[in-house]
């Protein structure tokens, strides 16, 4: 540390281009464009991406692109930060999915992972592995790598969803492909959290023998994680953390293996100031309006807004209301980095 590093230009010209002819590098040039002390080269930039102008944009790709030709009709939601990639963050691929009355997306499964999150609109169904989830307003609904899913929309009014993808990880291992599918025969029961996962702490018998199945509830419908907040809020103290987690039910792991996501009330006039995280983040804007400083940078959102939150961002979320509450679903890749050993938290002191 502290030394003054070796650069290109002081080794000979015949000494780079045989270098160049193996295909190599020397590291010490570049070293810190690796690891640079202290913290990481951060490209992403706090975002928002407001509903309100988003809408009109999803309603005319409608009138623009028949689903035939879309095979699904996604606006991809780009950090300006990490252009021409198309991703929120380094590791969210944030989309707005516009399916239309009568519309169906063909069956396909993929390497990523997507999670479906619900911002407008009822009638639609997603059907992943057979299992046929309906879509409300809030709802959270996976469907993991390489399960075979399809949407179709029986409602009248436009429906409207955020999808969450695992995409930029996948991509950048190069594992990231797509297996076109046969239309899906579907079970008549209702989703398993209607009934095998009814509620937190119950069990069906026959699961404390474990089946292996990763994935046993692939919707956690927003009306069970609203009225859980609520209960939480009510008794948390002020100091308190109203955020809960989308777990997987019998492991309590989280809920995907990428991506983590959570819910989060702000109570009416509460400020939350959370620890610096190692973590990139976004979030949807269910309920409410507020503002959140990122980096220094403040964005005032409503609902169904998006938001994206760089690495190491330090963040301070603050409900605009009194009166009200305001709930966010948040994504962040937790999961990932805890697996391979680099989530951290840190003080405010160092913060
Ligand atoms: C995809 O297959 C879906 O199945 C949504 O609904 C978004 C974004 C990138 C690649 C594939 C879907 C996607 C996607």
């Amino acid at each position: 540390m502290g030394k003054v590093l070796g650069t290109i230009d002081e080794l000979p010209a015949d000494y780079r281009d045989e270098l160049a002819r193996h295909n190599a590098t020397p590291l010490w040039p570049s070293i810190r464009g690796i690891i640079p002390f202290g913290m990481p080269e951060r490209r992403a930039r706090p975002h928002i991406w407001r509903y309100r102008e988003m809408r009109p944009l999803m309603l005319r790709a409608g009138e623009l692109t028949p689903i035939e030709k879309a095979e699904r009709r996604v606006l991809m939601l780009g950090n300006p930060g990490l252009a021409p990639e198309p991703f929120a963050t380094a590791s969210i691929f944030f989309g707005l999915q516009l399916v239309l009355p009568g519309e169906t997306a063909p069956n396909h499964r993929h390497s990523p992972s997507a999670v479906r999150i619900v911002v407008e609109g009822e009638g639609g169904f997603t059907i992943v592995q057979g299992e046929r989830c309906p879509m409300a307003r809030g709802d959270l609904i996976l469907t993991p790598a390489q399960h075979w899913h399809q949407h179709e929309h029986h409602g009248s009014k436009p429906m409207v969803w955020v999808d969450a993808l695992d995409a930029p990880t996948v991509m950048r291992l190069d594992a990231a492909y797509c297996v076109p599918g046969r239309e899906q025969s579907t079970s008549d029961r209702p989703d398993a959290s209607q009934w095998r996962y009814r509620g937190a702490g119950l069990l069906p018998y026959e699961r404390l023998q474990r089946t292996g199945n990763a994935y046993p509830q692939l919707r956690y419908p927003w009306a069970a994680v609203r009225a859980a907040l609520a209960d939480f809020a009510a008794q948390a103290g002020r100091d308190e953390p109203v955020h809960i987690a989308y777990v997987n039910p019998e492991t309590g792991e989280p809920c995907m293996p990428v991506l983590g996501f959570s819910a989060l009330m702000l109570r009416p006039g509460e400020t939350l100031a959370p620890p610096r995280r190692s973590t990139s983040a976004g979030f949807v804007v269910i309920e409410g309006e507020g503002e959140s400083e990122i980096d220094g940078q403040t964005v005032a959102w409503s609902e169904n807004d998006l938001v994206a939150i760089p690495n190491h961002a330090k963040v301070r979320h603050r409900n605009g209301s009194g009166t009200r509450p305001a709930c966010l679903i948040q994504v962040d890749d937790a999961p990932l980095q805890r697996k391979i050993g680099i989530f951290e938290e840190f003080d405010a002191a160092r913060a």
